[in-house]
């Protein structure tokens, strides 16, 4: 499997290119929203994340504490409380997460496994579509 290489300033500049991100945003959300009504739902954002191995850090965790967890995450996703996540609460917070990785990352530069289809391999795409530079090592 490769890896791409990226930081905090790589996340930030796809962070500030609004253009890019939504379309990176837009493109997740549509592969989240598996029964096509153009909102998540709980179960669907749950399985979009599990997919992006967004809790494999928590692995320890049993089924309850994760599903505990992910009450949390959809409640600071679904901002209106309607029950549902609509493309624009999922823009934002996928914003909000990802400036704090960015800020958490600084400098150093951190391997990104290239399979998962996560906004940080988005981010080193667009890095690489920027500089030209090869990505994957
Ligand atoms: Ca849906
Ligand atoms: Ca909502």
């Amino acid at each position: 499997m490769g890896v791409a290489v990226i930081n905090g300033p790589i996340v930030t500049a796809f962070l500030e290119d609004r253009e890019a991100f939504d379309r990176c945003a837009e493109e997740q959300f549509a592969s989240f929203d598996a029964n096509g009504d153009g909102v998540l739902s709980r179960a669907e954002l749950m399985v979009g994340f599990e997919e992006l191995r967004f809790f494999e850090p928590h692995a320890e965790l049993t089924a309850e504490e994760i599903d505990a967890l992910f009450d949390k995450v959809f409640e600071r996703f679904d901002s209106d409380r309607n029950g549902t996540v609509d493309l624009d609460e999922f823009k934002a917070e996928m914003r909000e997460i990802m400036s704090a990785v960015a800020r958490g990352m600084d400098e150093v530069p951190i391997f990104v496994p290239l399979e998962s289809d996560s906004f940080l391999m988005r981010a080193a795409e667009y890095q690489a579509s920027k500089t030209g530079k090869k990505l994957v090592c």
